[in-house]
């Protein structure tokens, strides 16, 4: 866990020591004064000789089980405490007090401070959802500090965050996607007449992609059945649909290369049509390969390097490793990744998530509620178990954020931008103990004040 430890604090440094000289520099002779002040506050101020960091992983909770009395609830592993018990801090909130109201959790995406995880409640599989909305928890004060609302009954999956005002959520029951205010926390347009059941979503170049799964539970029948499946792409500054790229049968998890390249797992239909790997060129919107799997694939994640990690299925497990760039396999069917290199005994089964420092985080639900749930962290170098964390119930949706404690984040939400400027301005001249927008805490509101959001900006 050293590697973890180490790597954030000293960037944190660099860009603390960088941006002060850098800001100096620019300020003109005559506010000779200010530079004094500004230096004097930054040596009296003990806020300012360090930078608090805090890297987390975050675990949703997802199962809900009334006879169990378990709700849908979050959990924070701190990445770096290298005890694995005192890491986990389990449960530190729930998304409903009722459990027959079986509230779910179903995504979960981060920004600064503030995760976005869109719920709904659902008593009796089939029926409507109803208040769906999108919980907003603030990471570092570890409580929901906002409620989006969602229009009822139309299921909201997943949250892409487009800017500090916009985000998307992919709502599969309404077949929509509805474009929501952040700050005012509504939603101001609904794009329809594209999706069918969208729940995948992710951003590149100023366009969102969007996956469509297309199935339909038939009651009658009492089968499934798959329709045409498409990825449709959004122009994320107009909202306007751009075009529907048709797919193999049920199209899942969604990622972009952060590059050139948007990749599409496609699952089948757990019968006769196995599952696909799916590459558009975000230039073109054109499918540019398609690969065939010779299985249903589980879970996929994919790295820095470009690799793609899937789960094999239940009958096949094992993970399989793609490289997107070369289009081509690392370790295919044959020849998949079946055990830890350091403990044979531990499954690698799971959802997978990696981390910005490219371990893989392997989330591992019981979805019996027995309480055998646990995020497993693997070295994919060599495939060796790092680190085992014992977690809540159903954990199976796993994030990272990173907490930076800043005065000068006046609003908290993780980001110091124009946003705080902008609401420290409306404190000038205000004096007292405990005034938020006193970011060096003289308790007084000045100029000195806004300098030092402005170095933050
Ligand atoms: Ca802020
Ligand atoms: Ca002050």
């Amino acid at each position: 866990m050293n590697k973890v430890v180490a790597v954030p604090l000293a960037s944190a440094h660099r860009k603390v020591s960088r941006r002060r000289s850098s800001s100096i520099s620019r300020l003109k002779l005559h506010a000779s004064f200010l530079i004094g002040a500004f230096l004097f506050t930054l040596l009296v101020s003990p806020t300012f000789g360090q930078t608090e960091v805090q890297d987390l992983a975050v675990v949703i909770n997802a199962l809900t089980h009334p006879d169990l009395e378990i709700t849908a609830s979050l959990s924070l592993i701190d990445l770096m405490e290298p005890n694995e018990r005192r890491a986990v801090d389990n449960e530190i909130l729930h998304f409903s007090r009722d459990p027959l109201s079986r509230r779910r959790a179903v995504g979960l995406s981060i920004r600064g401070h503030l995760a976005y995880i869109p719920t709904f409640n659902l008593p009796i599989t089939g029926a409507a959802s109803s208040g769906d909305s999108i919980f907003i928890v603030n990471l570092e004060d570890r409580e929901i500090v906002g409620e989006i609302p969602i229009q009822e009954g139309s299921m909201p999956q997943q949250v892409a965050l487009i800017n500090a005002q916009k985000l998307y959520v992919t709502c599969a029951a309404a077949h929509e996607v509805h474009v929501v205010d952040i700050p005012n926390r509504n939603t101001t347009k609904i794009l329809t007449g594209a999706f069918n059941k969208p729940t995948g979503i992710t951003l590149l170049n100023g366009k969102a992609y969007v996956s469509n799964p297309a199935w339909e539970w038939d009651p009658e029948a009492r089968m499934t059945t798959y329709y045409e499946s498409r990825v449709t792409v959004i122009d994320t500054a107009t909202d306007i649909v751009l075009k529907s790229i048709p797919v193999p049968t049920n199209a899942g998890e969604i990622f972009s290369d952060g590059e050139s390249t948007i990749i599409v797992k496609t699952v089948g239909n757990y019968n006769d049509v196995l599952g696909h790997l799916v590459l558009i060129d975000a230039n073109t919107d054109e499918i540019v390969e398609t690969v065939k799997l010779k299985l249903t694939p589980g879970s996929s994640a994919l790295n820095a390097e470009k690799q793609l990690f899937i789960q094999g299925s239940w009958q096949k497990p094992g993970l399989l490793i793609y490289d997107v760039a070369a289009k081509d396999w690392i370790r295919d069917e044959d020849d998949t990744i079946t055990n830890f290199s350091n403990d044979a005994d531990v499954s690698i089964s799971g959802g997978l998530t990696f981390a910005p420092d490219g371990n893989l985080y392997i989330t591992q639900p019981d979805w019996g509620g027995g309480g055998q749930d646990y995020v497993r962290v693997m070295d994919v170098t060599d495939a060796s178990l790092l680190q085992t964390y014992h977690v809540g119930p159903g954990a199976s949706i796993l994030a990272f954020a990173q907490i930076i404690s800043r005065n000068e984040d006046v609003n908290n939400d993780g980001i110091v931008n124009i946003s705080d400027l902008v609401i420290a301005a409306r404190f000038l001249g205000d004096q007292g103990p405990g005034i938020i927008a006193d970011v060096n805490g003289d308790e007084v509101v000045n100029i000195l004040d806004l300098v030092l959001i402005g170095q933050g900006l």
